[in-house]
This record gives C-alpha cells, structure tokens and sequence, in this order.
C-alpha cells in the first residue's frame, strides 16, 4: 500500500502534537488548537526541575514566555477553556495523534568549533519514533544541517519505530521563521516553506499547516531544499551585514564616511535593481545568524560528498563573511584603543562606560552578543569596564551597573555598542560633565550621536565607517 492510500485510510488530519513548549512550539500549539476542524492538540514538554512547571502554566492558559506576545495570551485561554489544547509530559498520547512537530532548540556545543547540539532534538525524534503509527505525519520545526530530516531524523524514526518513512509515515521539515515579539503574526502571515521527503509527505505537511495562515502562503519543496532555504535565508543577512561592514572598513581606511557612500549608492533606483543596503556596526549577535551560516556550511560538506565545484579547501564567501562581522568587536577595540592614546589616557587602568549589551537595539536579547568579546579585550589589556544596558539587568560574570550615569561617571571613554534609543538623549555636556575629563572619548558602533556635536565639546570621537571624523583635530571648548 503507498503513503497516499494510508493516508486516504486515515482520513483528514484531526489530533497534532507539538514537542517543545517554547516560543516556537507553544504559539504554533495554539494557533493549531484554534482550528476548527483540528479536535484536539497536545503540546508535549519533559516535566524536567528546569522546565516542567510550563505544564501546569499553560494549561492554565498562561504563557511561561517572557516578553510581550499580542495575542498569545488570549488564545492560550481560549483554547485551554475549549480543551482544545492541553500540555503533557505523557509522551504516550503521540499513538493517538495524527500529525506531530518538533520545535525544539539546537543550539551550538560551543562557541568553538561551531557544532550544533541535536541531543535534544533527536530525543524528541525517539519519543515520537517510539509512539509512531502508521498513517502519521512527522514535521520537524527546528533549524538543522541540511540532509538532517533525510538522513538522521528518517533514520532514528524508523529505528524506533520499525516503520519505513514515505511508506508507512510521512515526513517533512516546516522550518519556523518566527521573531520573538511578533510570534503569532509571524506564523500566520509569513510565507510558510513546507518540505517533505515525498511529494505525499509533502501534501500531508501542506495540509497541516494551510488552515493556519492568513496572509501567508505554502511554499512547497523537498526537505533538504526546506532546510537550505532556512539556513540560507539567515546566511544571505549575514552576507549583507558583512558586505556593508567590510565597505566601512575600507572607507575608515579611506577617510571617508560610509553613510554618504551607503546613500549614494542606495538610490539607485529602477526595475530590478536593488543592492540590498544594510547598516555597518558593532559586530552581528543573535542565536540566527551566528549559527545558520554553519549549518549550511556542515550540510554542502555533508551531502555534497566532495563535489562542490569551489570552494574546494579554503573558506567559503559566507565564512569569511562571518570573519568579518566577527572581526567588528575588535575593530571597536582597535578605535577605543587608539581614540584614548590620541586623549593621552594608557588602556591599561582606563574606565570605559559599555552601553548596549544586547545583541540588538531596544531588545533585552543578550544571546551571542557581540558587547561580549569586545569587553574581552578592554578587561585583557587591564581596562575597567561598566556595563550599561536599559534592557538587560543581570547576566552571568558581568557585573551590571542601573544607571547610564553611573557608567558614565569618571570614564574615560564612553562606547555605544546597541542602539538604544535611551542613548540617543545623551547630551554631550553632561556626558562629559559626568566623565570629568578634558577631552573623553566616544566610540559610536551604531551611528547613534552626531559627531560634531561631540567633537565640538572636546571629544575625541571615533565611529564605525566615519573616516571622514575619526582623525579629527581635537577641540579645546
Ligand atoms: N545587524 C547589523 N546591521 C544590520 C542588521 C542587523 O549589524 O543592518 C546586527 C544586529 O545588530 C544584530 C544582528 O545583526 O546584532 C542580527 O540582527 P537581525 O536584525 O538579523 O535580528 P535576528 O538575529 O533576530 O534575525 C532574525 C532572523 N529571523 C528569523 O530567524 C526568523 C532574520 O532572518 C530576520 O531577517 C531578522 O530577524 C529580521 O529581519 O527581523
């Protein structure tokens, strides 16, 4: 019998399980639950001392998620009261559903040699191998290396299950593409890449996810095209991000400003034609596009068993593009160092005020934060370091201070590495009032403050892509 003729035996798909209560899984759980023709959804979580008291929480029709989610809450409740959704750790209940997705994190082992840690996720893939009935359908949500849903995900499954995918079971990778902050819009309205094993096991995961969107389409394809589309999708920002950080590089070294070449640039203008402008910083943080580039990178290594035309032995456009937004936290270094030799302050024992330790403007994300390595260096050369951040309390080994004042006070360089839109209202004399020094410095890696203002009140002023100012005469007010 094929996968199509089990499938019509199983009839439309009515009972899904989601594995991985967090921000991925709990808002796709209950977007599901709130189909009218889906009966009933389990959201699965491991009743783990880390995590297992989401259970009792979300079946209480509360979000464990941190931040704001419009809507999320409601809908929680809403389809909590109808007992359309309830959360377990009963793992069992998988023999009961139809349709089952994984949305669980594969984060790196280390920072090091950038390898994914799947245990989790392939623990997930053992408990729904070990539930699996024929007729099911299995969706992994995960970001992972392309060929994984084919190769290992197909191979435990079957392992566990003594099922055969594409025949008795289908399979398929719908990876998500959510933003914390908009998790419900997201689903609903993005474009949503379904990619099966087979073309059954595509239609199956089509079928899943259809009733789902609003604005958003289905965009049909294989698994491992679904997961280079993933992969690719955050390699291609990262590309974009380094090409424009590269140009301020170079227009540092030029002594001209890389904004007037970024708006020069930009407008051109005409059919088809586009350049795809980002904006020069601090360097790239974040768990997407730190990662993704070396999930793409692992899966031509993997599946292209040594055809890969170029490069053959040397690092790829998209590493070295990861090189260089890597590289921006030393060259903010590099511009503190030289700013406060040119102020005649030595680096070692100096006070520099950090402001921004999120990875991005005006979020609380601190994941692979770029302010971190850049602190690295200032605490290796034997510099004093106060980190601000309005968004962020705490975080392990850095010792917070409340106030931007307080950060400010008696610095000798004041280093903008978020774009937070509290530092926008920095006023120059009272920065430098609270700084107490002649001529402080300010290094802006988010072309936040506008340099003459500075430079005006006797800064000496460094900035990403600013060759135009960084080598300024030094004013005395
Ligand atoms: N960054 C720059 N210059 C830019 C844009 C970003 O230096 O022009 C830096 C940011 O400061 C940050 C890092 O890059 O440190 C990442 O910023 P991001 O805006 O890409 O935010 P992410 O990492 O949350 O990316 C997510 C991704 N979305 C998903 O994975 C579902 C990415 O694919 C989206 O394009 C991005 O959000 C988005 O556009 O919102």
């Amino acid at each position: 019998m094929t996968l199509e003729a089990v499938l019509k035996e199983i009839g439309p798909i009515r009972m899904i399980g989601v594995l991985g209560m967090g921000y991925v899984g709990i808002p796709a759980a209950a977007l599901f639950a709130d189909v009218p023709q889906y009966e009933k959804v389990y959201g699965f979580q491991r009743d783990s001392p880390s995590s297992g008291y989401k259970i009792a929480m979300l079946n209480r029709g509360e979000s464990p998620l941190k931040g704001e989610e419009p809507g999320l809450e409601e809908l929680l409740q809403k389809v909590t009261a109808a007992q359309k959704f309830a959360c377990t750790a009963d793992f069992s209940k998988i023999a009961e559903l139809d349709a089952v997705t994984l949305s669980i994190q594969t984060p790196f082992l280390n920072k090091e040699d950038l390898l994914p840690d799947f245990s989790a996720l392939m623990e997930g893939v053992k408990n729904v191998g070990y539930y699996l009935k024929p007729g099911m359908l299995v969706v992994l949500e995960s970001t992972v290396t392309p060929g994984t849903t084919i190769g290992i995900a197909r191979e435990l499954l079957e392992k566990e299950s003594g099922l055969t995918a594409g025949v008795d079971f289908a399979l398929a990778h719908a990876p998500e593409r959510v933003m914390v902050g908009r998790l419900l819009r997201n689903i609903r309205e993005h474009d949503r890449i379904v990619g099966g094993i087979d073309e059954a096991s595509t239609r199956r995961a089509t079928e899943l996810y259809s009733p789902v969107l609003t604005l958003g389409k289905v965009i049909p394809m294989s698994s491992t095209a679904a997961e280079v589309t993933k992969t690719a999708e955050n390699t291609f920002r990262d590309l974009q991000i380094a090409a424009i950080n590269e140009l301020a590089l170079y227009c540092e070294a030029m002594g001209i400003n890389v904004y007037d070449v970024r708006t020069g640039i930009d407008s051109l203008k005409g059919e088809g034609i586009t350049r795809a402008m980002l904006w020069p910083g601090a360097g790239v943080g974040g768990h997407c596009l730190t990662k993704d580039t070396y999930h793409l990178e692992r899966g031509v290594q993997q599946l292209g068993k040594g055809t890969l035309d170029y490069p053959a032995n040397e690092p790829s456009l998209y590493v070295l593009a990861r090189h260089i937004n890597d590289f921006m936290p030393t060259h903010m270094f590099r511009l503190t160092k030289d700013a406060l030799q040119r102020a005649g302050i030595p680096l070692k024992g100096a006070k520099v005020a950090l402001l921004g330790w999120a990875f991005l403007s005006n979020s609380d994300d601190t994941r692979n934060t770029p302010a971190e390595p850049y602190r690295d260096l200032l605490i290796h050369e034997g510099a004093v370091v106060s980190v601000h951040d309005p968004y962020v309390a705490e975080y392990p080994g850095v010792a917070m201070v409340p106030f931007v004042e307080e950060a400010i006070e008696n610095a000798d360089a004041i280093v903008i590495f978020a774009g937070h839109h509290q530092y926008l209202t920095l006023k120059p004399v009272e920065v430098k009032q609270l700084s107490a020094k002649e001529h402080p410095v300010i290094v802006d890696g988010r072309n936040l403050i506008d340099p003459d203002i500075y430079i005006h009140e006797g800064f000496v002023y460094k900035g990403i892509g600013r060759g135009d100012k960084n080598n300024h005469a030094i004013r005395t007010p």
